[in-house]
């Protein structure tokens, strides 16, 4: 076989799997969102902070993929909040088949929304549909505002792009021109949802919660 095909074959056992998830999601009316990034952009501490903040009222199942640890789920059930750890043990991306085990472990039934917290990495795991909703891409201003440009797939594929740490806009930390972030962004898909945000100070984040919940109760 040649290597495109086994590519191609790959992507199709697991766009089976994810339209799975995706049915396994909708027979119980929950909604799923895909977290993507590089690594250390802030997803974590963005999940940790939106969870601490309004927790109460909409209840976050979390899957976290990470190629070793389970630092990232730890972190999160400090919060109270369920979490299932995947170890990829090397690959660069999370499965369908990978999230539809994890799926069976969460408390489905008790939970508003599930939020996948991908493995840190801005190219593969745009490629891999795991059964949700929604992409949300991060991008942190000290990575730089030439990123939409550089890497437009995953841009043009989400539905939402958290600009984070912006609290290191302040006193010329970092260069970083978000409005050409805003331009380049919506130039590649016109429909995404761009929150500034900071997980460190909180600022920006009630959009996000907005927008979040919202999409919870849409269902
Ligand atoms: N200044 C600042 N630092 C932040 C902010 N958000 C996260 N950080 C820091 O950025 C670093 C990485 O944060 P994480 O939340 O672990 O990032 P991540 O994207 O989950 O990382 P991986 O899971 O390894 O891909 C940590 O040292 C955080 O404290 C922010 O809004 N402002
Ligand atoms: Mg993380």
């Amino acid at each position: 076989m040649e290597k495109a095909d086994v590519g191609r074959k790959i992507l199709g056992a697991n766009e089976t799997c994810a339209l799975k998830n995706k049915q396994f999601l909708a027979r119980h009316g929950k909604r799923c969102f895909n977290m993507i990034s590089s690594p250390g952009s802030g997803k974590t501490s963005l999940l940790v902070r939106t969870i601490t903040d309004i927790g109460q009222s909409l209840r976050i199942g979390v899957i976290e993929g990470d190629l070793q640890t389970d630092i990232d789920a730890e972190r999160i059930r400090a919060t109270r909040a369920p979490a299932i750890q995947i170890n990829t043990e090397g690959a660069c991306h999370l499965s369908a088949k990978q999230v539809s085990q994890a799926l069976e472990g969460l408390p489905i039934e008790n939970l508003d929304l599930v939020i996948i917290e991908n493995v840190g990495n801005l190219v593969c795991p745009s490629a891999f549909e795991l059964g949700e909703d929604g992409k949300i891409v991060v991008l942190s201003v000290a990575e730089g505002d030439d990123k939409p440009v550089k890497y437009p797939g995953i841009f043009a594929k989400s539905k939402v792009l958290l600009v984070n740490k912006i609290d290191l806009l302040k006193g010329g930390m970092v260069d970083f021109d978000l409005d050409r972030v805003f331009a380049d962004a919506r130039r590649l898909n016109r429909d995404i949802e761009i929150f500034p945000v900071s997980a460190k100070t909180g600022e920006g984040m009630q959009k996000w919660y907005d927008w979040l919940t919202s999409q919870a109760r849409s269902h």
